[in-house]
């Protein structure tokens, strides 16, 4: 089959996506990966069993040593790499676990991004150089109890008192909401939606733990409870205004998913392969009747798909010439398809399909999470529609 030029094929890489990669990129995905296969892989399902990460401080320090903490972003302490490099981290990172990538994606695409693009001078002095080593950790607040798909809505009030300002309202879902030292809330203002930097110490400022999740558990997820903080005039991000503020902030994060998503498929890819040849039954391995190879020939498909999906926007993003639409068309296929992947991958290892000794169940119900936030498939499907009819379909 091969001809005397030809290199081996690689059965992850089928399309030889590699040969587009720089070397630089490469390094990036080695380091990650090195990093990702002694500090979590062997750990990851306990996390996750237990809903717990022991030490996630130690964890950041040792992702922001990486500089992999607002990698994308120049400046005050952060690695200044490129998109398509900080995409392959997100890949990497969650062929460990998406809840790894949401740590990452949230201190770096959410939280340290707004303040890079948004914040003051001060805010970002203060701010940038601990987060991006991963001394301070930080989380988004935009989703509320009652506002979700719609952050419009959003009841949360920041109202100024003399030279300050006091926010009353809570947030809920928020990633990284307990452990933060660093909160960027969104408020509706007499002006409109403004974001504010909000110290968790602040008095009446609390996150409350979200317990009971079966997706994302080696994550923490949280309710923001502002309960008349009190911030000085300071505090406010000078630079947004109004709802394309964080829905900018939601493009970057956005942008990894759309990598992060593969690297959960790879895992799912990777372990149904070597499962269903070890596996026989009927005398063979599974990996040898027609229907598995049906299986494995549709999901290295999609999967390669993905990946070059995610490379283009790359070098677009790049090129400073990435368009927050073609975001959300990567990342509503790069989602659904991964989870797909998950799950057909899942009945490829019959009963040890539903372990936690396999890493397959756990991806499939984390993408449950990812398919909802950062825009739903169905709002993301409702952006690509406006893009092809001029007519949104929103409300
Ligand atoms: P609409 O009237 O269309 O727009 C309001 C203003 O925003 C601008 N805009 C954008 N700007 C930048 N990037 C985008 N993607 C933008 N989309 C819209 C728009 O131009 C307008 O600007 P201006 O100057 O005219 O005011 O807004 P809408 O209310 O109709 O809503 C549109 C919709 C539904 C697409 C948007 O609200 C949306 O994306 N909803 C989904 C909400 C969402 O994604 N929430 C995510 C919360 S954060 C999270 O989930 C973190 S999980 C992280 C992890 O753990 O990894
Ligand atoms: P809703 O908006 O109530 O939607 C319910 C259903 O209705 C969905 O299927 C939706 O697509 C559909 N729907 C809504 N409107 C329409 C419409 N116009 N047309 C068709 N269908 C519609 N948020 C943050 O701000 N920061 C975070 O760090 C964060 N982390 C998260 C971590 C996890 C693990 C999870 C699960 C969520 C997180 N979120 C975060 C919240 C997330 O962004 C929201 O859950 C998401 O935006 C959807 O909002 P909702 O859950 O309120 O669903």
């Amino acid at each position: 089959m091969t001809t005397t030029h030809a290199p081996a094929l690689d059965t992850l890489d089928l399309a030889g996506i590699d040969t587009l990669l720089t070397t630089d990129e490469k390094d990036v995905r080695a380091a990650v990966r090195q990093l990702c296969a002694t500090r979590v892989d062997p750990h990851v399902a306990d996390w996750f069993e237990s809903g717990e990460i022991p030490d996630v401080r130690a964890l950041a320090k040792e992702l922001g040593s990486l500089g992999l903490l607002g990698m994308h972003l120049e400046g005050h302490g952060c690695a200044g790499m490129t998109a398509t490099e900080y995409g392959i981290a997100c890949l990497e990172l969650e062929a460990s676990d998406s809840g790894l990538r949401s740590l990452v994606s949230v201190q770096g695409s959410l939280a340290m991004f707004a303040i890079h693009r948004f914040g003051s001078e001060e805010q970002k002095q203060e701010w940038l150089p601990p987060m991006a080593a991963g001394e301070a950790i930080g989380c988004f607040g935009l989703t509320e109890p009652d506002s979700g798909s719609d952050p419009g809505s959003m009841r949360t009030r920041a109202r100024r008192e003399g030279d300050d300002w006091v926010l009353d309202g809570r947030k809920m879902w928020i990633t990284n909401g307990s452990i933060a030292d660093v909160a960027v809330v969104w408020a509706q203002t007499d002006d409109g939606i403004r974001g504010f930097v909000v110290p968790t110490a602040s008095p009446g400022f609390s996150a409350p733990l979200i317990r009971h999740k079966l997706s994302l558990r080696a994550s923490v997820t949280s309710e923001l409870v502002l309960d008349g903080v009190r911030l000085p005039g300071s505090a406010v991000l000078p630079h947004a205004s109004g709802l394309g503020g964080p829905l900018s902030c939601l493009n970057e994060a956005r942008f990894g998913i759309v990598w992060g998503a593969m690297g959960a498929a790879r895992s799912a890819l990777e372990t149904a392969l070597d499962y269903t040849m070890d596996r026989e039954q009927f005398g063979r391995p599974v990996a040898g009747f027609q229907l598995t190879q049906q299986k494995l020939a549709d999901m290295v498909l999609e999967y390669s798909k993905g990946v070059l999906l995610a490379l283009h926007l790359g070098r677009l993003k790049d090129a400073h010439a990435l368009r927050p639409e073609q975001v959300s068309l990567g990342k509503l296929n790069n989602v659904r398809e991964a989870l797909e992947i998950c799950r057909t991958a899942r009945t490829m290892l019959g009963a040890n399909g539903i372990s936690l000794e396999y890493p397959v169940i756990r991806h499939m119900t984390n993408l449950e999470s990812v398919l909802t936030y950062e825009g739903t498939v169905e709002m993301h499907t409702l952006v690509v529609g406006q893009a092809l009819t001029g007519i949104p379909a929103f409300r």
